[in-house]
């Protein structure tokens, strides 16, 4: 589904199913203006049509038409369409189609009071064990006496992603509730505190886009920002290598 019209003024879509939601929205928009405009032509014809000059005597039969039942049967019609026809499968293909492969790329974002920080699982793909008990000890509550947890490394206020490729977001938090919202990528994922929340998403665009808390979570909510990188295949590459750990002297001469 492409975007109906720009007359929204929505902001850059920078993600493969951004559109679709933009379209959505832009449809919804315009049925809402045309059911305003039809009601509101209804109710001044009402008051036209019953105006107490026309209508010096009460009539306490009513209504003898069908012409409201067949507009309220109408509007029920289409809302259903609307609700069956474009809502339902949407939601089923955001919620139910999970991305699988080898190109799927992720990562854990946790909010805390006030900041982001982000969780790579490394070369293996694999996030070590989470210990909701650890936040005192790393960010992100990592048990780093795992053996998956070798290979994960952390970074704060910066998520970087690579282009085309899909991506899993594993949304949490460390205290109270925030939501992971990047306008971009029409993305918004509440984080609740030790729960694991996953949102999925392909960029599309290579760039560098802010990160805003999408929920009021106290004092510092309007400075809880963050940056994330949309970056080449090659680049992301890059990326994981200057942050993958150091192999553990030991292993590294044995091998
Ligand atoms: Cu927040």
């Amino acid at each position: 589904m492409s975007r109906v019209l720009d007359w929204l003024q929505l902001p850059e879509v920078a993600s493969l199913h951004g559109a679709t939601v933009d379209a959505m929205n832009e449809f919804l928009h315009l049925f809402m203006l045309v059911l305003f405009v039809g009601w509101t032509a209804f109710f001044l014809f009402c008051i036209w049509r019953f105006w107490h000059k026309r209508n010096p005597k009460a009539d306490y039969v009513g209504v003898r038409g069908h012409a409201s039942t067949h507009l309220e049967v109408s509007v029920v019609i289409i809302e259903a369409i609307l609700l069956i026809g474009f809502a339902w499968p949407f939601w089923f293909q955001r919620v139910e189609a999970w991305p699988t492969g080898d190109d799927v790329v992720e990562v854990r974002a946790v909010a805390y009071q006030f900041g982001w920080a982000f969780h790579y699982p490394g070369q293996d793909g694999k996030f070590g064990r989470i210990d909701y008990g650890l936040y005192t000890e790393n960010p992100v509550g990592l048990d780093k006496e795992d053996p998956n947890a070798a290979d994960d490394f952390i970074t704060v206020g910066n998520m970087t992603l690579p282009v085309d490729q899909p991506i899993i977001v594993h949304v949490s938090s460390r205290d109270v509730i925030h939501n992971l919202s990047m306008v971009p990528l029409r993305v918004s994922q509440d984080a609740m505190p030790n729960e694991d929340y996953p949102v999925w998403f392909t960029p599309t665009k290579i760039g560098e886009w802010e990160i805003i808390c999408g929920q009021l979570c106290g004092a510092g909510h309007g400075s809880m920002r963050a940056l994330y990188n949309v970056v080449s295949t090659g680049d992301y590459a890059k990326f994981l290598l200057e942050n993958a750990p150091a192999p553990p002297v030991a292993a590294a001469s044995q091998g």
